[in-house]
């Protein structure tokens, strides 16, 4: 009688088991599917070519996702501008009819102003373009 009830506890636990080691591979793949996702977070590769023009810029504004790695392409087409972008710490000059490249991960979501930092002619005060990260 009381093998019988061993057997009978002993047929249970393994079915016990066995249940919870089957509902626990979903949940395993589940994790993997999601630290896959947060290897995407990665972003794409963003290319944008703009140009220093008579006192703007264009395009005036750019968007790209958070975390997306913005490649740009810059020409300060009739005297020199700067690309500078204050919160993301980049500052980089072009001489006249010099094109520059420049490359950094939108780490940091809004709108950021991208300006010419240049002193030397007062008007480079007004070219002035968004960035959005979304
Ligand atoms: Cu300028």
């Amino acid at each position: 009688m009381r093998a019988r009830q061993w057997l009978v506890f002993a047929t249970f636990a393994a079915t016990v088991v066995l249940l919870v080691s089957v509902a626990a591979q979903p949940l395993d793949r589940l994790g993997a599917v999601r630290s896959a996702a947060e290897g995407q977070d990665q972003g794409q590769v963003r290319e944008f070519t703009i140009i220093g023009n008579n006192y703007a810029f264009s395009p005036a504004s750019i968007q790209v996702n958070k975390n997306d790695l913005v490649k740009i392409t810059f020409t300060a087409q009739d005297i020199p501008h700067s690309f500078t972008i204050e919160e993301y710490r980049i500052v980089k000059r072009a001489s006249a009819g010099q094109t520059v490249t420049l490359e950094f991960r939108a780490d940091q979501a809004g709108r950021f102003t991208y300006f010419c930092n240049l002193t030397q002619d007062p008007k480079c005060r007004d070219m002035k373009g968004i960035l959005t990260v979304r």
